[in-house]
Order: C-alpha cells, then structure tokens, then sequence
C-alpha cells in the first residue's frame, strides 16, 4: 500500500485496494468567431461539460530507469542524487554539514495548496502525497554510455558534487558500469569522438536489438514491472527526415533493417524503447521523435515525452516572458548569452548540435507572444538572440546572463538585466527525477466518458504533453496547443492531479473572502 495523505471525503470520489475512481466535471469554454478577419468580430462563446470517470491504479509498480549517456553530468549526478537520498547520506562542506536532497524537484520538494482549514489557513501538501506515486528510494537505474568509465570515475569527471559526498558515494558507484551504446559519428559533435570506447558494433538491426536485449535483461535481473528509457547523451544534431525514411513507423522499421544511415542514436533508442513497451522521454532538442516514431509509439500504446529539460535560464523566461505580455508589457528583444564547460557545452560549441539548442531555446516564447494581438501584430515577435560559449574553466557552473528590453507606456523602455550562476546538472537532475515519476504515473491514468456506453477506459494520448513543465520544447499530440508559459504548465499538472481526485481546479477566486 502506498503512503498516501490526502484522502477526498465525497460521494464522487471512492478507494479501492486495485483503484482511485473518480467522478469528474470537465469544462471547457468553446468559441467561435463571426469572422476572423473583421476587427469587429464578435465571439460566441459556450460552456461544455465531459462528465468523466478518472481511473488511477493504486498499485506502484516496481520500476526501471535505463539512461542514455548514464556516464555524462546529468547521468552521473542523478546517480548520485539517488544513492545519497536513499542512504540519507551526510557530508561536510566549508559551510557546515549538509544532508541529501531533492531541492528543485516538482514532485519531491514542492507542495500544493489543497484547501483551506477553518475557512482561513491554506493547507499545502507535497504534490507526492496526493496520488500513488514511485518512492525515488524504489528505482532502479542502469544506462547506456558511448564512454566505458564506471559511474563513480564519471561522477569525479563531472566535478558537479562536494568531494566529501564524493567520497561516499564512491563504493555503491564504482561497479555501476554503463552498457554498450550506438554511437553514429556525424550526429554528435568530432570533438566527442575521443569519448567514444564502448560502441555496438554492427548492423542498424543488430544494435536495435542489442538495446532491446538491454533492457529486457534489466527488467529480468532486477524483477521490475516496468522499465523508462531517457535520454540524456549528448545534443545530436536535427535527422533530415525523408519520405520513405522516417514518415511511417513501417518505413521506419525497413529503414532500421536496410540499415539506413540518415536515422540517429536517439531514433533508434525510442523504437527499442516502444518495442519493448516502454515510456521515452528526450531531455536533449534534437528530433527524435519523427513521424514514423510518433505512429510507432502510439501504435505499440506506449508514452513518449520531451524535448530538451527546461532547468534554468529557459524556465525563468518561461516566466518573465509571461509575465510581461500578461501585464500588458511588450517585450521587444531578448537577448540570451551564456557559456559554460562541461561536456555538454563542448558538444555545443559545434555548429550543428549548437542549432538544435539554439532552436529549443528559442521556441519558448511563442505562444506567449501570440496571446496578445494588442501589443504584437499577426507575425511580430521580439528580438530574439541566443549565444552559448565554452568556456572550460567554469565547468558544469553555468553562467546566463539575459536582457530583456520592453516597451512601456507612452514610450518608454523597460530593461530587465538577469545574472544567474548555477551548477547545470544539479539543476537537470531533479527534473530527470520528475519525468520519470509523471510519467509512469500518467501510465496508471485512465479515462471513461460517463455519457459513453463504451466499457473500455482510454489512456492518456501517447505523447504526454503534461510533462510540458520539465520541457523547453513540449512535445505535444498533433493538433494540440503548445504552452510554454511555466505557471499554465504547473497548473495544468495541479488540476490533473486534483481532477484524479474529483477535486475542482484550483481557481484562486477567495471568493467566500471577497463577498459579503
Ligand atoms: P554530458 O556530455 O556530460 O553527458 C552526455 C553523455 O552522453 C556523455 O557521457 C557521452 O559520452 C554520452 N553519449 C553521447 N552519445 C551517446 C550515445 N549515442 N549513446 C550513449 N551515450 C552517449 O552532458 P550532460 O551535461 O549530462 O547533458 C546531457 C544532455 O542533456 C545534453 O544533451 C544537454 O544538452 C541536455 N540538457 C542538459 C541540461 C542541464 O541543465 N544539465 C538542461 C537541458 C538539457
Ligand atoms: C548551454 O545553454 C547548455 C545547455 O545544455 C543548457 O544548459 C541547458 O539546455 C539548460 O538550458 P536552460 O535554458 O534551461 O538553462
């Protein structure tokens, strides 16, 4: 059984050993315009309800993280970040004793605000304690590396932890050795060739198949239930995707067995992925995810989720962005610098891996700008500049440095100038952590129309767009709205989490304050 807090007092809401059913009221506000055209257009808008029945399995499954790039910063820091909150690992720094934890992670360190006690104080609780969902302690983790360094060796390399933590982690890390990986040189920068000592040999077919073999092998030896492919190897640069190549999930699989060479590492990680009925998750920009994997995925019913972890300076503009064109503020240039060094800003300094950051980064405003037709014309949009230098010497400490300029009333300018120092992997670790635990919680989700006479329960779609938060660039289901702004992001995952509980969504209205 699981470690639940919260538990909902109502007729609509019912607990069972298997289940959580919940009864639930989805409204939606349709519109329609008199002509879209006409600047007098009038808007016809219409209230619609769903009434859903919201199934969630109660039981946890026992479940496996395999990562690609487990030997790289990120790998080895959640790596780390698990060992040392599992075994509430101590160390001393400097500035005192300091005690493992998962500060930065949605679902481990953030709460939310689940009602009012005595009309007047907000009871807030972890997001964790609402549904059944994976204790990080539980996972097991294993990877794929093009590098052959154990993960104790890789975690010195990073240089991202206290070297007294360090110390402690050493035994439980040392053994850890990543697998074999596919390793097509023209995806990923020259300059990460070196690296590249524990390679697959091969034919497309046959690597396929060695990384299915993987992870049917983890599954066995460590009696999981379920297994989560992530990747967080190096950025590749965009697959040129080509009709007959990538547009069907059958042409796809004859072009794996043809052993084409336009298909890249991170394709070839997500169909052995769905192959074998795993969720995917893409923490880098580039497009993994091509049509024929999309009809693959959706087709073999498993979940997918990306692109490129939004971890810092991509989500505060998520949220000053959004935050200026809501209070009527147009932002018009923004200029995004920032230079590191560690591996990750090696592989960017080449051109082509660096266009894929560069694209994911600057996606990220788009719908916000869209929203307003009063500050921005049809097709306006800022300036908008990123710049990513390597610079060794300052590793995996990232420095960003943002300006945004914005015009104001009558004008005048308004320039916002952003400085932020900030270990990057410590950032990217927490959020692997979320992804993770959404996702295999989203699994055990699923939908009935209550209207309906159809028996059967829908899952979410397979992409699962509700992992936009931890994404610079969501990956979202065809035809379906992209939000990039943060706040809607965390709203939307609040107010699933609370529909899954029958609970209504959090609307902030006070209105039993407000009137009389
Ligand atoms: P890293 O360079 O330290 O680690 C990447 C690892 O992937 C390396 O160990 C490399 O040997 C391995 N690798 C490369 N190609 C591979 C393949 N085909 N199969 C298996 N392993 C392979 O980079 P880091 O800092 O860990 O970042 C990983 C990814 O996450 C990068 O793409 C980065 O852009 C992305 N990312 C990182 C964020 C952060 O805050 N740290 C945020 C957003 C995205
Ligand atoms: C330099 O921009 C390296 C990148 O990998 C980023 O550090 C990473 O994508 C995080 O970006 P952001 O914009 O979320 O801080």
């Amino acid at each position: 059984m699981t470690n639940l807090k919260v538990r909902v007092n109502a007729p609509t809401v019912r607990y069972s050993e298997d289940f959580i059913e919940a009864e639930y009221e989805y409204w939606r506000t349709s519109v329609t315009e008199s002509d879209e055209n006409d600047d007098n257009n009038t808007y016809t808008v219409s209230p619609t309800l769903t009434r859903l029945l919201i199934r969630t399995m109660m039981k946890v499954p026992k479940l496996g993280l395999m990562l690609v790039g487990w030997g790289g910063n990120n790998g080895s820091t959640i790596t780390a970040a698990l060992i040392a909150n599992k075994l509430k690992l101590m160390w001393k720094t400097k500035e005192g004793e300091k005690t493992a934890n998962w500060y930065g992670s949605l679902t481990q360190a953030s709460t939310v605000r689940l009602g009012t006690k005595n009309k007047e104080e907000d009871i807030y609780v972890p997001i964790s304690s609402m549904l059944p969902m994976v204790n990080p302690d539980d996972i097991e983790i294993d990877g794929w590396d093009i590098s052959d360094i154990n993960l104790a060796d890789a975690m010195t390399r990073a240089k991202v932890l206290d070297i007294n933590l360090q110390a402690q982690l050493q035994p439980y890390m040392m053994h850890m050795r990543p697998r074999k990986s596919i390793y097509y040189s023209d995806f990923i920068a020259s300059n990460q060739g070196k690296r590249a000592n524990n390679i697959i040999m091969g034919t497309k077919i046959e690597q396929l198949n060695k990384i299915r073999n993987d992870i049917v092998e983890f599954k066995t030896m460590k009696d999981l239930d379920q297994v989560i492919v992530l990747w967080t190897a190096n950025t590749e640069r965009f697959s040129e995707i080509i009709m007959g190549i990538h547009d069907t999930a059958d042409n796809l699989l004859k072009a794996i067995q043809e052993d084409h060479s336009e298909i890249s590492p991170s394709t070839m990680f997500a169909v052995a992925a769905a192959l074998e009925g795993c969720t995917y998750i893409n923490g880098s920009p580039q497009n993994t995810f091509v049509p024929g994997v999309l009809e693959l995925v959706e087709r073999q019913k498993t979940f997918i989720g990306g692109d490129d972890f939004k971890s810092g300076q991509t989500k505060l503009k998520s949220v000053l962005v959004d935050f200026l064109v809501s209070a009527g503020i147009k932002p018009v240039s923004i200029v995004s610098y920032n230079h590191l060094g560690n591996n990750d800003g090696y592989n960017l300094s080449a051109p082509q891996q660096f266009h894929s950051k560069e694209i994911s980064k600057s996606n990220v405003i788009d719908d916000i700008v869209q929203s307003n037709k009063i500050l921005y014309k049809p097709g306006e949009k800022p300036d908008h500049c990123i710049v990513i230098k390597y610079v060794p010497y300052v590793g995996d400490s990232k420095r960003a440095m943002d300006e945004y300029t914005s015009e104001i009333m009558l004008g005048g300018h308004n320039t916002i100038v952003i400085h932020n120092t900030c270990e990057d992997s410590l950032l990217a670790a927490p959020i692997i952590l979320d992804l993770v635990i959404l996702a295999e919680l989203c699994s055990r989700i699923t939908f009935k129309r209550m209207d309906s006479d159809d028996e059967e329960f829908s899952n979410f779609h397979s992409v699962l767009s509700i992992l936009s938060y931890l994404c610079k660039a969501p990956l979202v289901p065809q035809g379906s709205p992209v939000v990039n702004a943060l706040c809607r992001q965390r709203a939307a995952i609040e107010n699933i989490l609370r529909a899954c509980l029958s609970l209504p969504p959090e609307n902030n209205m006070l209105l039993e304050h407000k009137v009389t």
